[in-house]
């Protein structure tokens, strides 16, 4: 049935989403969309949920679709708002989650430069279609107003096709506050396209086959086997075949991780093959959305909804495009057919040691919990094997943390739920926890877990979690620090100054110390810090009987002792602070300070007179200087751009800080006259404030980093005062 209807471009849109059975609106509202929010005050059937940033927005809308089903609908802004949202669509896209960005769009043939707005040689769904899926979905509705509601069932439809992803969809600024318009929509705008049977019969038997005669079949089952809620078949496939079931790249908990015959991440490590003297001969990836790193077993089979991800990078032997219950459902009773009854019963024994390895992982985690349980500081096994114990059995988790320790949790389709964001990019975590919870209801526990590091990309978001009452329990693993990337890089290079000398810049979080409970407490969401493993159980126990019974979010911020590579080294370069104050006399002046390694506050070092208009170039300089020497009274300064020495006490007056404070002014108009010759660095900004600022180090100071790593970037933004 087709029904007409009239109104404003922003009522034509609100309905179409209504009629589409879109309930929940994910915003960060500006200017640009004022057609769709007066149209959404007339009709308030939809539930809008605010995020004080776009990260946090679509993060939001993530986590929601993740757990219901349904698209998670997005009303960003214009342009510079859109823009705002990568990091995250990013991540959605990796997932194939199916998310709806609506943007207001103010592209104008009149003026050529409007804030926010697409400037001459960007179209904004143009600029955004990267981060869609399949890196093509973006639609635009510029001049014709029956578009809006073609459009946007089209966006629907194609977020929830496989490839399932992100799809975006400007909409002219004007037409959506244009009144008198008229479009016809399919009643209850329908927009979802059945999705393909189960494989063929022919198909089915080739697989059941193959997967009897190999010596050692690998499993791997992907996020469709979540989404097709075809868990129970997966376990009954491996253990009719009594074969290792490996994961990668996953956001769902796709077979229990404490299923027997679970044995962690692919590619299957040495460990497994000299624990069970087994060696995979076949790999079966089930609804598996792409594989990370190489694929080594000789015969690969692949079956599942998304035929664009299959064999990118590995041959395929045998691969369908196909649901997931059924066709798992026809391998495991076709296996039987196929094969004798002995080579059937056979497999057990072929097998046996895969369960022994399976438990090998489980005991060594428990072993290493077992040898902190007394520390003093909360370990991070300590840490899984309490929330092992005490969540709820029916928790759902998002987890943005990558080295908490999660061996010990049973997640799985009759264990907790679990979800990361897919892609890395962090800024996932509160979002998609606010998100989760409200897909999963009251009744269903929601657990954020994250790091200290991933939580300030999204801490902005306590406030929708409190305004919102989403009670979540949000755990954070504090180690202060960004362990995983000290662990990565002391992979990398092994034998660097950096590795040996524990001097890994830019990682450490402490010197100053944040406050996350406090940072919860001031947008409204309660919480309280665990400092020793004492207060450990007490607090979960509280963080739990809070969200369940009182229905409140509350924050734990665990302080857990660092574990990896490096992780003992609390070294952070001093940080050096160029801070620009503006004179009596309206003159700007540079003051440069350096922080103590302990924390302390800054202390002025050196002081120079600028001339006037010249304070934005200073400001935005890249420093590199270095602070030698220990203590505070005496300070080698070194200017590795130019190869200078300067030396003196850290003190406003001395000589020395005035002579840096000068080179670096000095730096800046070499810098600016280079700029004018043609020659400058890169900036960033095209217009308005954003002039002047540069972003990247010239290749000079690349080279200079290289031949001495010892050297410092000053990591602290610039500062007003
Ligand atoms: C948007 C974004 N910026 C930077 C990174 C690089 N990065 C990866 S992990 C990480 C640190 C994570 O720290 P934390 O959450 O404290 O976890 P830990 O490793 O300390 O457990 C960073 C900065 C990233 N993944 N995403
Ligand atoms: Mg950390």
């Amino acid at each position: 049935m087709r029904k007409t209807i009239t109104g404003t471009g922003g009522m034509l849109l609100v309905q179409t989403l209504k009629d589409a059975g879109v309930e929940y609106l994910f915003t960060n509202p500006g200017s640009a969309e004022t057609g769709i929010f007066a149209a959404l005050s007339e009709d308030q059937d939809q539930k809008l949920i605010v995020g004080k940033h776009e990260g946090l927005v679509a993060a939001m809308a993530d986590g929601y679709h993740r757990t219901s089903g349904k698209v998670g609908v997005i009303i960003a802004h214009v342009m510079g708002g859109s823009w705002q949202l990568a990091g995250q669509l990013f991540n959605a896209q990796i997932a194939g989650s199916s998310l709806l960005v609506i943007a207001g769009d103010w592209a104008s043939e009149l003026q050529d430069f409007r804030g926010l707005a697409p400037f001459p040689g960007l179209t904004q769904a143009e600029s955004m279609r990267p981060i869609t899926k399949d890196a093509r979905a973006a639609y635009q509705v510029a001049a014709n107003p029956a578009a809006i509601t073609v459009a946007t069932t089209r966006a629907l439809r194609e977020a929830t096709t496989p490839p399932t992803g992100p799809v975006y969809l400007s909409i002219s600024a004007e037409l959506l506050l244009r009144e008198g318009l008229e479009a016809q929509i399919g009643e209850a705008a329908a927009y979802q396209i059945e999705r393909p049977g189960p494989a063929r019969a022919k198909t089915v038997e080739a697989i059941a086959r193959k997967l009897g005669e190999a010596k050692c079949p690998v499993l791997m089952f992907g996020d469709d086997v979540w989404r097709e809620r075809a868990g129970v078949e997966a376990v009954r496939l491996a253990e009719a075949l009594e074969a290792p079931v490996f994961a990668t790249r996953q956001i769902f908990p796709n077979f229990p991780t404490r299923h027997p015959l679970y044995c962690g991440m692919y590619p299957v490590s040495k460990d497994f093959e000299k624990v069970t003297g087994l060696k995979p001969d076949l790999i079966f990836m089930v609804g598996v959305q792409g594989v990370h790193g190489g694929v080594a077993e000789p015969f690969v089979i692949q079956i599942g909804q998304n035929p664009v991800l299959m064999g990118r990078h590995y041959p395929l032997d045998i691969a369908a495009q196909c649901e997931l219950p059924d066709t798992l459902r026809g391998i495991a009773a076709a296996l039987t057919r196929v094969h004798a009854a002995d080579t059937v019963s056979g497999w057990a024994r072929q097998r046996e040691k895969v369960r022994a390895y399976a438990k090998l992982l489980i005991s060594r985690e428990e072993d290493l919990a077992r040898e902190h349980e007394h520390d003093v500081i909360v370990h991070p096994s300590v840490l899984e094997t309490h929330l092992a114990q005490l969540l709820p059995k029916n928790t759902m988790m998002v987890q943005e943390s990558s080295t908490a320790r999660t061996s010990l949790l049973s997640f799985g389709h009759d264990a907790m739920g679990w979800t990361r964001s897919g892609g890395g990019s962090l800024g996932f975590g509160v979002g998609a926890a606010i998100g989760a919870k409200i897909g999963v209801g009251r009744e269903r526990p929601v657990v954020l877990h994250l790091g200290d590091g991933a939580l300030t990309y999204s801490a902005a978001g306590f406030w929708s979690m409190a305004r919102y009452n989403t009670a979540i329990l949000t755990i954070i693993s504090n180690n202060e620090t960004y362990q995983v990337v000290r662990t990565n890089w002391a992979r990398e290079v092994p034998d660097s100054k950096m590795v040996h000398t524990g001097k890994y810049p830019g990682l450490y979080l402490d010197a100053p110390a944040t406050d996350y409970a406090g940072l919860a407490r001031s947008q409204g969401v309660d919480g309280e810090t665990v400092k020793t493993l004492k207060e450990l159980e007490p607090a979960l126990r509280r963080g739990i009987e809070r969200t369940t019974r009182e229905n409140k979010p509350y924050v734990i911020d665990v302080k857990v002792s660092r574990e990896g590579i490096g992780a003992d080294s609390t070294w952070c370069s001093r940080p050096i602070r160029p801070i620009c104050f503006v004179g009596r006399d309206r003159s700007p002046r540079v003051r440069l300070a350096i922080g103590g390694d302990d924390g302390k506050p800054v202390r002025a070092c050196g002081v120079a007179d600028e001339r006037p208009g010249e304070r934005e170039e200073v400001l935005h300089e890249p420093l590199r200087l270095e602070a030698a020497g220990r203590g505070h009274a005496r300070r080698n300064l070194h200017d590795d751009r130019r190869g200078r020495r300067y030396r003196g006490r850290d003190d406003a007056q001395s000589g020395a800080g005035r002579a840096v404070a000068l080179a670096v002014l000095r730096r800046c108009r070499r810098r600016r006259r280079l700029d004018e010759e043609g020659q400058g660095a890169r900036r960033d900004g095209a217009h308005g404030r954003d002039r002047g600022r540069r972003v990247r180090l010239d290749e000079r100071d690349q080279r200079s980093d290289r031949r001495d790593p010892g050297h410092v970037e000053a990591e602290d933004p610039p500062q007003v005062s």
